[in-house]
């Protein structure tokens, strides 16, 4: 009996999680599905990773949204990069997915930034913890945040 009553609630909790519509790993909201990364990579080799997932890095689309990736990410206490960069053209950000320009959407810089610090070449976007938005040199191995539009 008691097995039984296991397995009961094994299958309930299978199903609530899948009902999320998001696979292992990915966090759901409003409709589209949230990889935080384990591991550590420059801007370029994030993207890769994330298509390789079967999403993008994240492209930031409205305040709401932008509120609960950076609670997830001042809990989690770490840096992550988001897919916008400038370095097509300098100081015009664009977000990789959608090819939207930030001049044209929402965008939420921390204050003083973009300032493409020391003239290091900033030229790749993170969220900071604590802080929000900052530009920051795209070689920088640093954890990176996938959307996956639906179900990756
Ligand atoms: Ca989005
Ligand atoms: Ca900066």
């Amino acid at each position: 009996m008691m097995n039984i009553r296991i397995c009961f609630l094994v299958a309930i909790s299978v199903r609530v999680i899948s009902g999320t519509g998001c696979e292992d790993g990915w966090i759901p909201y409003a409709g589209n599905c949230y990889h935080f990364s384990h591991d550590m990579e420059s801007w370029i080799e994030a993207e890769g990773m994330c298509l390789h997932l079967g999403g993008h890095l994240v492209e930031i689309n409205s305040r709401s949204e932008n509120t609960f990736l950076q609670g997830w990410v001042d809990m989690l206490n770490t840096h992550f990069w988001a897919g916008a960069t400038d370095l097509n053209v300098r100081g015009d950000w664009v977000w990789v997915t959608s090819k939207t320009h930030l001049s044209n959407t929402f965008s939420l810089w921390a204050p003083g930034e973009p300032n493409n610090l020391n003239g290091w070449e900033e030229h790749c976007l993170m969220l900071w913890t604590h802080v929000g938005w900052n530009d920051m040199k795209c070689s920088e191995h640093l954890n990176y945040i996938c959307e996956a539009y639906g179900k990756p």
